[in-house]
């Protein structure tokens, strides 16, 4: 009963920010993502009736306390589905700096989910898999897809209509996302606490909620059509709304720093003079740039050349978890 899962990360291009069920981690709106090929997770696991209780090692490290409750929270989902109550001894790496913006959430849930639902010898289906991923992290069911992924917020109450499927194939569109890391320092308000004060306090939440449907519809279309213009406005409208969700909260939550908003004037500075090139930003302040592979190395430059970018991660569209290792 051990098996190793190797997911990766994601990026939403029209993002996740607000829940509608706590409980089961529901959320309010749809989002559409890229699966990334140069940042993943790699867990291992293995259940076993002679272990006393659950144990987790992250990056070699035995994790908090913190980290443990919600790993075997979420474990007891998978356990209870497969009727069984053995505990498990979990491993995972991650190949990605702490610094490079993404919480291991995404990466994480995904990898955990495949590995026990695998090691559990659970039959799931990929849309099964991903709302078993959506309770340990609402990001995590975008990762079961390799490509363009869409997650659907669902309207029932025990959100099995909430899963995440593929747009198109994984290999149907060659794009590159480029990570501009501005800073290492760990940010002040998680994504969790951050939607949810924003669901309970932004006078804008409801035009969020209202205007996500046509955003999604747009995105998918502009996908399916390769239309890299469409996709970059949108995915750059988009992340200008979430934040403004952020900083329309009370107390606003500020996500950028000075070299965020250095570097966003620096994209469109770039787009004006005819290179396509469009911002994306998450819960934190490094700068995501989207761009064709053709020009890769120029939206490269321009990032390197900001004063205050620590290092430039470069991203192409990435699978779905991978089975490693099965006994
Ligand atoms: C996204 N983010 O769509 C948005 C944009 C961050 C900014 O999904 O509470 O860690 O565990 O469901 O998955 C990060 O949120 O949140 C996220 P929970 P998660 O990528």
């Amino acid at each position: 009963m051990r098996t190793k899962v190797k997911a990766h990360t994601n990026i939403a291009l029209i993002k996740y920010w607000g829940k509608r069920d706590e409980r089961l981690n529901l959320p309010a709106v749809g989002s559409i993502s890229l699966t990334l090929d140069a940042l993943w997770t790699e867990t291992e696991i293995e259940f076993n009736v002679r272990f006393k209780t659950d144990r987790l090692i992250l990056n070699g490290q035995p994790a908090t306390e913190k980290e443990l409750r919600r790993t075997s929270k979420f474990l007891d989902l998978l356990r209870q589905r497969a009727g069984l109550s053995s505990p498990a001894l979990i491993s995972s790496k991650n190949n990605f700096p702490p610094a490079a913006g993404f919480g291991s959430s995404a990466s994480g849930f995904a990898a955990l989910t495949v590995a026990a639902a695998r090691a559990l010898k659970l039959e799931l289906s990929g849309r099964e898999l991903s709302i078993f991923a959506r309770q340990g992290s609402g990001s995590a069911a975008r990762s079961i897809f390799g490509g363009f992924v869409e997650m659907h917020a669902g309207r029932l109450a025990d959100g099995s209509d909430a899963f995440a499927e593929p747009i198109v194939p994984p290999d149907y569109w060659d794009v590159r996302l480029l990570i501009g890391v501005t800073s290492q320092v760990a940010k002040k308000v998680s994504s969790t606490a951050g939607m949810n004060l924003s669901k309970e306090t932004s006078p804008y939440y409801q035009a969020w909620i209202n205007a996500q449907p046509v955003d999604l519809k747009t995105m998918r279309r502009a996908i399916e059509q390769r239309d890299f213009e469409q996709i970059g406005q949108l995915a750059e409208h988009s992340c200008l709304k979430m934040h403004a969700l952020a900083l329309s909260s009370n107390p606003g939550i500020l996500y950028w720093n000075g070299v965020t908003v250095e570097a966003m004037h620096s994209v469109r500075d770039l787009r004006a003079s005819g290179t396509q090139a469009y911002f994306t930003i998450d819960a934190g302040p490094q700068i995501k740039a989207l761009c064709l592979p053709e020009d890769e190395p120029k939206v490269r430059a321009m990032l390197e050349s900001i004063p205050g970018i620590q290092q430039v991660i470069s991203c192409a569209p990435g699978p779905a978890p991978q089975i490693l290792e099965v006994e």
